[in-house]
């Protein structure tokens, strides 16, 4: 199993983040990717397939915005990282803003995820991490691929940034892999939280599925995505299959939401799989509340392996630092590769 990881990504390194009314030691913290990095061992670094696969998926703007987005913040006077504090909501429209606090605005949803000195430099070697653990599945070399992606990616949109996110590691993996020929790719997020971005990103597609178990967003972030009767549109109508599931899930009733996201995704007959992989289900997750032990993790990982589709492991959340490591080595080791 090639495995990959970029120290690069560790350049980001947000400080804080606002949550339940305070500010408070950002919970997305480089020491996640150090421990995985850690207790796994044989990693290699990324290759560089620079900025065109990146807006296959994201506009030029976002992309240029997110770049440049640090350096304009000093610019303006300000320290430390950069975040906003004004929404348009119902405005979104292509007014030709210059301040910073607008685009800042303009280009994210929530308040979690700041913009910090290394935060491009990280991001855009966490979506190549993701692009090169893609290749030996692209030419048949492997069966299962690890990416280790840090920041996570599932939350970011076609032009918005969110949840942690930035880069959407997994939807530029799905999306280069369409481009390599892969008539349909299928999207497989286990991560605690709804894959809210990479959802918006392929929801009037038909040749990306999309099926994401997750906390029921009525109760838990991102509150406005995730919920059973989003199915599609357009052309991409009923390539999206939501299953959301209440807090206090463990792995009886997960492992059969597994199974019904996996009959969607052999009815749709995709020559490869993406897994947006969080190990933020486990019962010790700080700001998480499902109730998956680490013994559970191979269970998950042998239902996605009986599919015998090609797959690409993204790692999206999990924070419980201590535990994490161990709990990305027991669902590797589910896939019965060395
Ligand atoms: C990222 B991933 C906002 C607090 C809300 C955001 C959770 C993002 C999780 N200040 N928490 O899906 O693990
Ligand atoms: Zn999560």
């Amino acid at each position: 199993m090639l495995k990959v990881f970029d120290r690069r990504q560790l350049l980001h390194a947000p400080a804080l983040e606002l949550q339940n009314g305070g500010w408070v030691v950002h919970a997305e913290k480089a020491a996640r990717a150090e421990m995985i990095a850690e207790r796994l061992g044989g990693l290699s670094p990324a290759t560089d397939f620079g900025r065109a696969p990146l807006e296959r998926v994201h506009t030029s703007a976002y992309v240029d915005f997110l770049q440049a987005a640090h350096a304009r913040w000093l610019a303006a006077g300000r320290e430390g990282d950069a975040i906003g504090y004004t929404w348009p909501v119902v405005r979104r429209r292509p007014l030709d803003l210059e301040r910073i606090d607008a685009l800042l605005g303009l280009y994210s949803y929530d308040a979690g995820t700041p913009i910090a000195a290394g935060t491009w430099e990280g991001a855009y070697w966490g979506a190549q991490t993701a692009l090169t653990a893609l290749q030996p599945l692209l030419a048949g070399e492997t069966r299962t691929a690890f990416a280790l992606c840090r920041p996570p990616g599932h939350h970011a949109g076609p032009d918005y940034l969110g949840g942690y996110c930035y880069l959407n590691n997994a939807a530029i993996a799905a999306r280069a892999a369409t481009d390599a020929g892969h008539a349909r790719v299928a999207i497989l997020d286990v991560d605690y939280h709804h894959g809210n971005g990479t959802q918006d990103i392929f929801y009037d597609c038909d040749d990306v599925l999309f099926a994401s178990i997750h906390a029921d967003p009525a109760t838990d972030y991102p509150f406005f995505w995730g919920h059973a009767d989003e199915t599609g549109d357009g052309a991409g109508a009923g390539a999206t299959l939501n299953l959301p599931l209440p807090r206090g899930t463990a792995a009886g009733a997960y492992l059969d939401a597994l199974t019904r996201a996996l009959d969607a995704i052999v009815a749709f007959s995709p020559s490869l799989l993406v897994v947006s992989f969080g190990a933020d289900t486990f019962e010790d997750d700080p700001i998480s509340h499902f109730q998956l032990r680490q013994a559970d993790y191979p269970r998950v990982a042998e239902a996605i392996a009986a599919l015998d589709l090609p797959r690409l492991i993204v790692m999206e959340g999990g924070y419980a630092v201590d535990a994490l490591g161990h709990n990305v080595a027991a669902f590797l080791d589910g896939f019965g590769e060395a």
